[in-house]
């Protein structure tokens, strides 16, 4: 409550009354003197005849809850004397915690008393609009209950503690640019210092803000956050005539809405999110129920890339929006977003899987695949994540994802990885039973979603797919290393005499991507291998050498080339994820511990929704 409204009411002034001017006659006293006399009298009776007034006025002043109480159930007509210490008590009581809450409010920082009283605002709107005054209301009240480790300690070693240090430095240094030359722009060019969208969010704005909002808390960045969170306050707004890329907005700006809400506890951010969320909806207007690439928020109307095999929606797309949307529901007591999810589920499970892979394609009205293009990097990625982390974010309950996932996996290993003849191990790609011997920098994500399902593998499987997990990192650092930047390219080849080097022009850039990064991480985590944390600090490196610029970080066209040639513009996804998987690698693991929290793909991280209250994971039966 904001401190003003504690301070007692000041009565006005009274002015003076002018005295009698002329004297009254006696029969006109001794009428005056009779009224007074009756008034008196009257006035006196009430003290008798009338009910406790003490009561009366703390309905209407004091609104006790006790009182209120009493009033409904019809006993407050007893006056005795312990009724009124108790009354006295209760006011006693709440102006002691009224004191207390304006010492409180004091010692505050300014910028936390400017939310409380949107907030108290926001409340009294939402109050006065009554039980069907726009959507806000409908949303029940939950309990906020910060999981653990939302926050993290120093690393205790000297150098780890230099090199997090340096990473949260980037992040300022990243973080200004947008400030300064972007602020509210989507993203920042920052060569020619300026704004940049792409039409994956069309007319909306802020992809740069609500992206980076998490990882400003964590990085304790608080005022940054603040003044983040007052722009999402005032002016992110979803009620716009423009068509976005569903899986976009879900990965970038519900994740990113759902971490803010779960790290900070700041309800505007569940509403925004879940808001957002009902407006994506009308995407799963199919036959099938698989939803639209790119829908328009306003008229609801949805429709496929025009470059989709067949009319299709994208596996990567619509497999990607499981996480957030359980999280919906619950924050929200809507299940239609649960059972949307569910649906795409149940809609996959009855397709028949050639060699047990996914295709990439799938018509939504027909609910036949596509081409037959089968890929962990683009297009297919983070449907396989996605899988494992249904299951994990459940609390392990949901078995149906956990099978999905180790089944995919398994005919992936069959169909897709293969080793080099240097002992390199990638991940090619399938097109119509070809394989394609190229590994995206998309797809070394793969080792760090192994190495995080290893140890629920069925049989004897979770050695096996740790040593996995490992040539995989391994395979993507050599990509790395291969370059004469020191930063990977787009794609990667296995053929024509190479190995982990891009050969073609247009697959030599480099775009700030934080799969390989993210994989080193995880990697760190489950091995404490310090090969780990010194291949995350030679991009580190690399990054201040040949993409940092005056106003931020820009990504490059040419890994392959003796200078950088920058491409200007600073992807939201360098702040959302480059930056906070080198800080955690940087960190201890019980920050945003694995049993607790799942990142989404765009690295917001999600509670794990627990069976129980307890907030103890549970033991995993089923696991090897
Ligand atoms: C991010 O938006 C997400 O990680 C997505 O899953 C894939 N591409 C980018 C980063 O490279």
């Amino acid at each position: 409550m904001p401190a003003a409204t504690l301070l007692p009411f000041t009565a006005a002034p009274s002015r003076k009354s002018a005295g009698p001017t002329s004297s009254f006659r006696l029969t006109e006293r001794f009428i005056l003197l009779l009224v007074f006399s009756a008034f008196i009298t009257l006035c006196f009776g009430a003290i008798f005849f009338l009910p406790d007034s003490s009561k009366l006025l703390s309905g209407v002043f004091f609104h006790s809850s006790a009182v209120e109480t009493n009033t409904r159930t019809g006993t407050v007509s007893g006056s005795g004397s312990a009724n009124d210490e108790k009354i006295l008590a209760k006011i006693r009581k709440d102006h002691e915690d009224a004191l207390t809450e304006a010492k409180d409010t004091l010692q505050k920082r300014p910028e936390e008393i400017k939310q409380e009283i949107l907030k108290e605002k926001e409340k009294v709107l939402r109050d006065s609009l009554g039980p069907d005054g726009g959507d806000v209301d409908r949303l029940p009240p939950v309990e906020y209950q910060r999981p653990p480790g939302a926050t993290g300690q120093e690393p205790p070693d000297p150098r780890t503690r230099e090199r997090r240090a340096k990473v949260k430095e980037m992040m300022q240094h990243s973080w200004g640019g947008y400030k300064r030359y972007a602020w509210g722009a989507n993203e920042l060019r920052p060569i020619s210092k300026q704004g940049h969208s792409s039409n994956l969010f069309g007319g909306l704005k802020g992809a740069n803000i609500v992206d980076a909002l998490d990882t400003l808390y964590i990085m304790e960045m608080y005022e940054d956050f603040d003044e983040a969170t007052a722009w999402v306050e005032k002016n992110l707004d979803f009620s716009l005539n423009t068509e976005v890329s569903v899986f976009e907005v879900n990965i970038r700006f519900v994740g990113g809405l759902l971490s803010a809400y779960y790290l900070s506890g700041k309800d505007v951010f569940r509403r925004k999110a879940v808001e957002l969320g009902e407006r994506l909806l009308p995407a799963f207007k199919t036959s099938t129920g698989i939803p639209w690439a790119l829908l328009n928020l306003k008229s609801g109307i949805g429709r496929n890339w025009p470059w989709a095999s067949g009319g299709s929606s994208i596996l990567a797309e619509y497999g990607t929006l499981h996480l957030e949307f359980m999280h919906l529901s619950k924050l929200s007591g809507n299940p239609e977003f649960a059972q949307k999810v569910m649906n795409i589920r149940k809609v996959l499970e009855r397709l028949d899987k050639p060699h047990g892979l996914y295709p990439n394609y799938l018509n939504p009205n027909s609910g036949q695949w596509g081409q037959h293009h089968v890929s962990v990097g683009g297009l297919g990625d983070s449907f396989y994540e996605y899988l494992l982390k249904a299951w994990i974010m459940s609390d392990k309950t949901d078995e149906e994802a956990k099978k999905m996932y180790y089944d995919a996996l398994q005919a992936i290993e069959t169909n897709l990885i293969r080793k080099s003849s240097g002992g390199l191990t990638y991940i090619a790609e399938w097109k119509g039973g070809l394989l394609e011997h190229k590994m995206g920098h998309l797809t070394c994500f793969a080792g760090g979603m192994i190495a995080l399902g290893a140890d629920g593998a069925p049989g004897d499987q979770t050695g096996h797919q740790m040593e996995l997990a490992a040539e995989i990192a391994r395979t993507c650092h050599e990509s790395y290393a291969r370059t004469t930047l020191k930063l990977g390219p787009e794609a990667f080849r296995f053929d024509g005499g190479v190995e982990a080097i891009a050969t073609r022009q247009n697959e030599k850039y480099f775009i700030l991507r934080p799969e390989v990064i993210e994989t080193f991480m995880y990697m760190w985590r489950f091995t404490h291998d310090p090969k780990y944390r010194d291949w995350g600090w030679e991009a580190v490196q690399a990054l201040e050498q040949h993409c940092r610029v005056e106003a931020g970080y820009s990504g490059i066209r040419d890994v392959y080339a003796t200078s950088p040639n920058h491409d200007d513009v600073q992807q939201s996804f360098y702040q959302a994820e480059t930056l906070k998987y080198l800080y955690l690698l940087f960190s201890e693991d019980d920050h945003l511990p694995s049993d607790h929290w799942v990142f989404n793909t765009e690295a917001h991280p999600l509670p794990v929704i627990r069976r129980d209250s307890t907030d103890q994971p549970h033991k995993d039966k089923t696991a090897a």
